[in-house]
């Protein structure tokens, strides 16, 4: 563990669980109501884009109800004080990591605070709801704004840079994903092919479990804040 400098640290819905927030796969999971191809694709955004509007403008405003948890302070802790690299690339939509203070983070998916503005392909900081058709505050057009979100079938955000830190990671640790959504789902072979050790911390095993060198079982958090100090008391 010591001789560990470049971390690259990949989380998914499971790290917000505690907090309230639902899993997408679990049996609670967001989309029970919707089928993934209405919600979470252009295709079914073009054809009612009021019902996805309606979604994400929902879980927009429940983001005011929930708060980070002890896995999002822990790597905010570490964040803050690992002399190394770190990257955390979250899948998530919420902002749960950033209000626990981390700061060397990426979001692959996007934002549900972020709008995207089809007119004038401006990306903005936006709190309130899309549905009513707002205009665009950079080039006024009304109704053009879209969730900041990326759908299936849509390129991830900041791939090169993800690549590039995989290829130079040490560690590369995956906590709260099932491993069930590409190119995330294939970050630890990236990373272990590069010579990274990989470790998963999740409630089960992932569908890419067989890849990590080490999987630890349970809930996130708990396990992050003992491997947060683990790794700092190392180094
Ligand atoms: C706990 C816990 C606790 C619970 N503690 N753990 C065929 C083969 C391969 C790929 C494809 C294919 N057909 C299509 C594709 C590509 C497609 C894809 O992967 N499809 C799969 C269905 C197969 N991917 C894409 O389209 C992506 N784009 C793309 O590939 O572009 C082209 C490209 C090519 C080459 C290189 C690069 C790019 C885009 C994917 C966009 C995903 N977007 C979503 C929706 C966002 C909107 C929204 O939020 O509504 O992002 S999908 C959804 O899944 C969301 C998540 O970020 C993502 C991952 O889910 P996550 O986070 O893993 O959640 P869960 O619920 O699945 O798992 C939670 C885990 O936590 C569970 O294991 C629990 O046990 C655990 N847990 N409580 C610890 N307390």
């Amino acid at each position: 563990m010591s001789d560990i400098r470049n971390i690259v640290i990949l989380t998914g819905a499971g790290i917000s669980a505690e907090s309230g927030v639902a899993t997408f796969r679990g049996p609670d999971g967001l989309w029970e109501g919707h089928r993934v191809e209405d919600v979470a694709t252009p295709e079914g955004f073009a054809r009612d884009p009021a019902l996805v509007q309606r979604f994400y403008d929902a879980r927009r405003a429940r983001l005011h109800e929930v708060q980070p948890n002890a896995a999002h302070a822990a790597l905010a802790r570490l964040d803050s004080e690992w002399k190394g690299d770190l990257l955390i690339v979250t899948q998530n939509v919420d902002d749960l990591h950033e209000r626990a203070g981390a700061k060397r983070l990426l979001h692959m998916h996007g934002e549900l605070k972020s709008a995207w503005c089809r007119a004038c392909d401006a990306r903005l900081p936006w709190e309130d709801d899309l549905g009513s058709g707002p205009a665009c505050p950079d080039c006024g057009v009304d109704g053009k704004l879209r969730p900041d979100i990326v759908w299936f079938g849509e390129m991830p955000y900041e791939m090169e840079r993800i690549d590039r830190a995989l290829m130079e990671a040490d560690l590369f640790v995956s906590i709260g994903t099932s491993g069930a959504v590409y190119p995330a789902a294939g970050y630890v072979q990236t990373a272990r092919y590069c010579g990274a050790r990989t470790l998963e911390m999740n409630l089960e095993p992932s569908q890419g479990s067989i890849f990590f060198h080490e999987t630890r079982l349970g809930r996130a958090g708990e396990l992050v804040p003992d491997w947060v100090e683990e790794v700092l008391e190392a180094n």
